[in-house]
C-alpha cells in the first residue's frame, strides 16, 4: 500500500454516530433546526389557527438534526427529524416538504418511531401517501416532492439518508401544496382534497 493511499484512505476515514431511535437524538450533531409554527406559516391550510397559534406561544413543530458526512468524494448526509404530535386547527403536524434541484439527489427515509404517512408528488401531479409505521423505509428520487405527517399520538421520528448538496426546492409546495391534505375528524386522520388541485387531472 502506498502512501499515497493511505492518505487518500485518511480523508474518507469511516465515521460512526450514535442515533435514538425514540428521542431522535444524534451524536455527534453537526446542526440543528426547530421548525415552529410561524416556519409552516404556507404550509397548514387554517390561516386563523396559525395566527392564534403564533400570538400565542409559537410552538415547536418538529427539529431536525443534521450531520454531513462530507469527505472530498461524498456529500451524503444523516437529517433525523422528530415530529411532535398534534394539529394546527385540524391539520396533523407535518414538514413542510419539498423537492430537490439536482436531478440525481434522491434520498431514503427510514421511520424510527410513531405512526404517519409519507405524502409524495411529482411535479406534474401523481400522489402517493405510503402508511408509516417503524421500520418502514422508502427510496424516492429527485422527482418526487416530499412530506411527512404524523397522524399517531407519540412522536414521529424519521432518518433521512441524503445528498447535502442536493438543493431545496419548497416554492411548488409553498404556492400549490400537496393534492390532499391530512385532518383530524373524531380522532382520526381523513384524506381531504387541496382546493388547489381541484380540477388537475
Ligand atoms: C429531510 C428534511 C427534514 C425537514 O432532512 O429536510 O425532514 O423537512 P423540510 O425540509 O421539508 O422542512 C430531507 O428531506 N432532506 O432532504
Ligand atoms: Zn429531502
Amino acid at each position: 500500500m502506498t502512501a499515497t493511499t493511505l492518505s487518500s484512505e485518511q480523508a474518507t476515514a469511516p465515521v460512526t454516530l450514535s442515533l435514538d431511535p425514540v428521542t431522535g437524538v444524534i451524536d455527534p450533531c453537526a446542526k440543528r433546526e426547530v421548525r415552529r409554527v410561524s416556519d409552516l406559516a404556507q404550509m397548514f391550510g387554517d390561516t386563523d389557527a396559525i395566527r392564534r397559534e403564533v400570538e400565542a406561544d409559537d410552538r415547536m413543530v418538529y427539529e431536525v438534526q443534521y450531520h454531513p458526512f462530507l469527505t472530498p468524494d461524498s456529500d451524503l448526509a444523516l437529517g433525523v427529524s422528530r415530529i411532535l404530535p398534534g394539529v394546527v386547527g385540524d391539520e396533523y403536524h407535518m414538514t413542510k416538504g419539498h423537492f430537490h434541484t439536482q436531478p440525481d439527489a434522491a434520498e431514503i427515509y427510514h421511520c424510527l418511531a410513531g405512526t404517519g404517512y409519507l405524502l409524495l408528488q411529482s411535479r406534474d401531479g401523481m400522489f402517493e401517501a405510503v402508511p408509516w409505521r417503524p421500520g418502514t423505509v422508502t427510496h424516492f428520487s429527485a422527482a418526487w416532492a416530499h412530506r411527512v405527517v404524523n397522524t399517531g399520538p407519540d412522536d414521529l421520528v424519521f432518518a433521512a439518508s441524503y445528498h447535502w448538496n442536493g438543493g431545496l426546492d419548497y416554492a411548488p409546495i409553498i404556492e400549490r401544496g400537496f393534492r390532499q391534505r391530512i385532518v383530524r375528524r373524531d380522532g382520526a386522520p381523513v384524506f381531504v382534497d387541496e382546493p388547489r388541485w381541484a380540477g388537475a387531472r
